[in-house]
């Protein structure tokens, strides 16, 4: 499973409802990872730890549930900035573990795994890459007389909402970090690997920028199959849109299924699950069209369902 943030977090509960039994890896995205008042903060990882062990706010869709703002407070007390991204107490405990974690040597994988003995999320989590690899943003705006700059992801997505002029998306490190242990060797070995509906260019799109692992599901003997996170040209949260549309793709089923391309040709697909009402064409991938929209654990576990049918994948 390739995920990425909310969408991501909820397709693996649909994953774990439909096969409580089975061995489930989820290769999350670090791209939106980021150094925040010295704590390394890891937003997927994390949305996919919460939802799965229990601790997520729901509303919000990242964080903690009943969480409480007074260190955020007391920061913008002291004018510390950044003052726009904020930074639960309850979810300042995760971020401490982790960044004591990783100053004492820990791998960004090790890290994890020690966070989910308290949570328990029922799947492996396992980042992308264990290596610096962050998705930043190259904008540009008066306040700077328009000068190019880069912003990171998240000053991108929480300070700006995207409301600023957009140029294109850089991966910064990806050419020296390396997939996490055993990524590739779990998607050569995989029995189907799905593309969870997350966000095409900055969730898949990040994972898919870590040299390796591209390779590895052109390769595997596992069935590939994505799930479009885009129903009648909308994205279901988040700004799919936006991103989509600073890459020069449209916001529809097809264009997504295209972006991604069939393993037959230079892509990664071999099936291609798009929402009940909409339709595409994708050359060299079979698209099947199903309700996708993910409103409970039993009703994602169709999907997931109707995916492996399409792998031909008997379980
Ligand atoms: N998203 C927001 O819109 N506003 C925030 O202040 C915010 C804080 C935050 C803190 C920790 C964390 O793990 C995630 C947080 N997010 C916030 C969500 C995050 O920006 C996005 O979930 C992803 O990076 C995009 O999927």
């Amino acid at each position: 499973m390739l995920v990425g943030g909310v969408g991501g977090a909820r397709f693996l509960q649909g994953v774990r409802e439909l096969l409580p039994d089975a061995e489930i890896s989820a290769i999350v995205n670090v791209g939106d990872d980021v150094w925040m008042h010295g704590l390394r903060i890891c937003p997927d990882l994390d949305t996919c730890m919460y939802t799965l062990g229990g601790g997520i706010d729901t509303e919000r869709g990242w964080g903690r549930v009943g969480e409480t703002w007074h260190a955020k407070e007391e920061l913008a007390k002291y004018h510390a900035q950044p003052d726009w991204f904020g930074l639960g107490d309850r979810d300042i405990a995760t971020h401490l573990i982790r960044t004591e974690m990783l100053r004492a040597g820990y791998p960004l994988s090790a890290v994890t795994e020690a966070l989910c003995n308290r949570w328990q999320p029922g799947v492996k989590l396992i980042p992308a890459t264990d290596d610096r690899c962050e998705t930043h943003v190259v904008v540009s705006d008066e306040e700077n007389s328009g000068e190019r700059r880069a912003i990171h992801f998240q000053e991108w997505w929480v300070r700006y909402r995207a409301n600023i002029r957009t140029h294109g998306f850089a991966t910064i490190g990806a050419e020296d970090a390396k997939p996490a242990p055993n990524v590739t060797e779990i998607i050569e070995a995989a029995d189907a690997v799905f593309l969870a509906p997350s966000n095409p260019v900055v969730s898949i799109g990040a994972i898919l920028a870590v040299p390796g692992i591209r390779g590895a599901l052109r390769t595997t003997a596992a069935p590939v199959i994505g799930v479009s996170g885009v129903i009648d040209g909308k994205p279901l949260r988040g700004m799919a849109d936006e991103c989509l549309s600073v890459i020069g793709v449209e916001t529809t089923a097809e264009a997504i299924g295209r972006h991604y391309g069939a393993r037959s040709g230079t892509g990664i697909l071999d099936g291609w699950l798009i929402h009940s009402t909409d339709t595409a064409d994708v050359p060299g991938v079979e698209v099947r069209s199903v309700p996708l929209l993910m409103t409970d654990p039993p009703t994602t576990a169709e999907i997931v369902r109707e995916g492996l049918d399409l792998a031909g994948v008997k379980w």
